[in-house]
């Protein structure tokens, strides 16, 4: 008789990377899990899928709150304007949005917060897997200046992150695509997850040399403890 040898898919050279996640073997296979909880094994049968808990309605965010979806889990978060800030009507619309934007309203006579450059406060969430290692900085948001507000040689655009840049794992630098100024923000540093941080975000519209204009954006971000 001829007698058949089981071969440990999981044990080859390449075993580490036939699963996302974890390899059994099986006689004559092998057999992918995932994270017990979080995530579904892909139709390919070998990676593994964040499962979006706000879409799928297994969330129990309250009323009040916001359902965000990260890798692995997700996020019930209630964001309050600011005074003398109320919140954009594009907001409540799209109940999808992972942003959340406070637009300034002064009340009647309010120097002060006429005077004050900030326009816009806005809150975002997003979700990364763990770079255990960065070739190259990984592009993780886009802040585009929607209108040139001045003419284009009068006006500068300043980006900056002033408030929660750790170990300065990201940076920001500006680009021009389609005649429109961008602040791409970059992760530039491994973070390995789980990690919650909040990086404060400015565009500045700079007249002069004077700030006529900013906006503030709040980024959240969830990094899982997974690659995938
Ligand atoms: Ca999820």
């Amino acid at each position: 008789g001829v007698t058949c040898e089981d071969i440990d898919e999981c044990a080859l050279p390449t075993g580490g990377h036939i699963c996302s996640y974890r390899c059994t073997n099986i006689p004559g296979s092998f057999q992918c899990s995932c994270p017990s909880s979080g995530y579904r094994l892909a139709p390919n049968g070998r990676n593994c899928q964040d499962i979006d808990e706000c879409v799928t309605g297994i969330h129990n965010c309250s009323i009040n709150e916001t359902c965000f979806n990260i890798q692995g889990s997700f996020r019930c978060l209630s964001f309050e304007c600011p005074e003398n800030y109320r919140r954009s009507a594009d907001t409540f619309r799209q109940e999808k949005t992972d942003t959340v934007r406070c637009i300034k309203s002064c009340r009647p006579n309010d120097e002060a917060c006429v005077r004050d450059p900030v326009h816009t406060v806005s809150h975002t969430v997003i979700s990364l897997p763990t770079f255990r290692e960065l070739t190259r900085p990984e592009e993780i948001i886009f802040l585009r200046a929607v209108t040139p507000l001045y003419p284009a040689n009068q006006a500068d655009i300043i980006f900056d992150i002033t408030e929660g840049n750790l170990r300065d794992s990201f940076d920001i630098i500006k680009r021009y695509e389609d005649g429109m100024t961008v602040g791409v923000v970059r992760q530039v540093r491994p973070i390995v997850g789980p990690f919650y941080a909040v990086l404060k975000l400015e565009m500045n519209y700079v007249l002069g040399g004077v700030v006529s204009h900013r906006n503030v954006v709040n980024v959240h971000i969830f990094v899982s403890e997974y690659w995938f």
